[in-house]
């Protein structure tokens, strides 16, 4: 009787540790791929047009198309980002900014006309984003 129980316990005991392993392991197997935008990369939210990409061993995507004339917000978003396109800068617009290796920095662009187009480039103009406003 009292053996039982002991098996019963220790069945109990080995598909706990057996749930623990498969949860904790099979939680860290699927990692988010980093260089995937989490949101898109055009959206309208509230009358602004609000663009969205990644900064991390370049710009993801490094061409984006949007509407022109329309109030528009840039948002770069940085993902453990140590390399030089944190190092973000906008020449024409004289925007120079040091992103944080983790965030999301937002600039406001200025309206601009159809067939305009604003390039974003790293600092050492290595890596580049460009805008086009169509
Ligand atoms: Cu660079």
């Amino acid at each position: 009787m009292q053996q039982k129980i002991y098996i019963a316990l220790c069945t109990i005991g080995i598909f706990g540790l057996i749930w623990l392993i498969v949860s904790t392991d099979g939680g860290a197997r699927i990692p988010a791929d980093p260089s995937r935008p989490s949101v898109e990369t055009v959206r309208v939210e509230n009358g602004v047009q609000v663009i969205h990409v990644i900064a991390r061993g370049g710009y993801t995507p490094n061409e984006v198309i949007a509407k022109a004339g329309t109030p528009t917000k840039l948002e770069v978003e940085t993902k453990g980002t140590y390399d030089c396109s944190a190092a973000f800068t906008i020449p024409s617009l004289g925007v120079r900014k040091m992103l944080p290796a983790t965030g999301v920095t937002v600039f406001d662009l200025p309206l601009l006309p159809v067939g305009s187009s604003i390039t974003a480039l790293c600092s050492m103009g290595m890596y580049s984003l460009q805008i086009q406003f169509n």
